[in-house]
């Protein structure tokens, strides 16, 4: 039996995830649409701590001021009464067909300086909500045609939007941090920003890029062939991981966004390794939410839809479990220090030892029993048995 998530957990889920009703490209929707609010009360029943949503899961694109303030306050005093936090808040710019060719980096200039306002505006909702992290998915940010989109200056444009947008958090002084969120495909044929690596290459080049980090989706990388674990891990590394979307993933293909752990099970272990135990050797920790971002499958209705919500806390507070006892196990320890993995903790390098010094030591080159070294076992595998053996055996 898994304990029942509480709010120390700090789970967290989109709006959308629950109330997506499950139209896909090859069908209509095969369950009904509740008002945000239901979604809301239920989430927290279930143990969940926080909520996020797109303006639009909320109030419906082009709604007058006056039905945004009286959705948003009904909306509000629902999260309240639920003792729900909305930890992060985001813009819908892929939904409607105005943004067919992207919000910052269209072609079209005038639905650029649209998507920009329709960001800013979701700014200021963000804030005056409290949330801490604002996310930006460009999902219709790319192209199907390489000769259609002038890269160089799409991410002109795309700098320029994030420039602007974290340049006004700062000139209002809000307490919210940008978070990115790549993808390599789906639904444009390639998106701009693919992966972890390409999004930390983008900040780099940021005017704002203090305020400006990352918010990877288990899947997103997965669907580039790549290693999620490490892209969180190179994102902590960069003091990039604002954010993270838990959720699960078989192989490349299209995006499934599956409950978490029940994609690729022994990476997702590896994740909430990672979340909770931190690097073996120390270092920088993720401390936001832990959020998922995935899609009850079509085949469910509504008890599905709650068990599978259900699902994605439990997976994570069982491998979490798993997780403490693998790293408590002595044999693990012991295993850790044969392997080596402690020892790269220790700099190439002596403290205060130069070049001259390290050049002139005959004992790492010259004099060096390469033999002696090379024939080192690591037992790596032993090490990766101790872990499976955590989690399944
Ligand atoms: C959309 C996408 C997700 C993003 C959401 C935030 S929207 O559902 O598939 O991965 O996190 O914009
Ligand atoms: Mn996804
Ligand atoms: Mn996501």
């Amino acid at each position: 039996m898994v304990r029942k998530p509480t709010p120390d957990d700090r789970f967290s889920f989109g709006l959308w995830t629950v109330g997506w009703s499950a139209q896909d490209q090859f069908g209509s929707a095969s369950r009904p649409v509740l008002d945000p609010w239901e979604y809301a009360t239920k989430l927290a029943e279930l143990g969940a701590w926080g909520i996020t949503f797109h303006d639009d899961d909320v109030v419906p694109f082009g709604a007058d001021d006056a039905e945004r303030e009286r959705i948003l306050t009904r909306f509000k005093q629902a999260t309240d009464d639920a003792g729900l936090t909305i930890e992060m808040v985001t813009t819908n710019t892929f939904s409607h067909p105005i943004f067919k060719d992207g919000g910052f980096t269209a072609n079209d200039r005038s639905v650029r300086r649209f998507g920009l306002r329709k960001v800013l505006r979701n700014v200021d909702l963000a804030a005056e909500l409290g949330a801490t992290t604002f996310v930006m998915w460009g999902g219709r940010e790319g192209s199907e045609y390489d000769g259609v989109k002038d890269v160089n200056a799409a991410l002109d444009r795309y700098r320029e939007g994030i420039d602007t947008v974290a340049g006004y958090i700062k000139d209002k002084g809000y307490d919210l941090r940008i978070a990115l969120e790549p993808k390599p495909n789906e639904p444009r044929g390639d998106i701009l920003l693919p992966t972890v690596g390409h999004a930390l290459g983008f900040i780099a080049e940021l005017e704002h890029g203090d305020i400006v980090g990352l918010n990877p989706e288990t899947g997103h990388e997965q669907m580039a062939g790549l290693n999620y674990t490490h892209a969180l891990a190179q994102a902590l590394w960069s003091g990039k991981l604002f954010h993270i979307d838990l959720n699960g993933q078989r192989s490349i293909k299209y995006d499934q966004d599956l409950v978490f752990g029940h994609g690729d099970l022994l990476s997702a272990f590896f994740t909430v390794d990672l979340l909770e135990n931190g690097f073996a050797g120390g270092g920088p920790r993720y401390e936001g939410p832990k959020h998922f971002d995935y899609k009850p499958s079509r085949t469910e209705h509504m008890q599905g839809v709650w068990d599978s919500a259900e699902a994605n806390m439990s997976m994570y507070l069982m491998l979490a479990e798993k997780a403490r006892a693998y790293r408590a196990d002595p044999r693990v320890q012991e295993a850790f220090q044969e392997s080596g993995v402690l020892e790269l903790s220790e700099p190439t390098l002596a403290e205060g030892e130069s070049l001259e010094v390290f050049l002139a030591d005959r004992s790492t080159f010259e004099d060096f029993d390469v033999d002696a070294a090379a024939a080192r076992d690591y037992r790596f595998v032993r090490l990766n048995q101790l872990a499976m053996e955590h989690l399944i055996g």
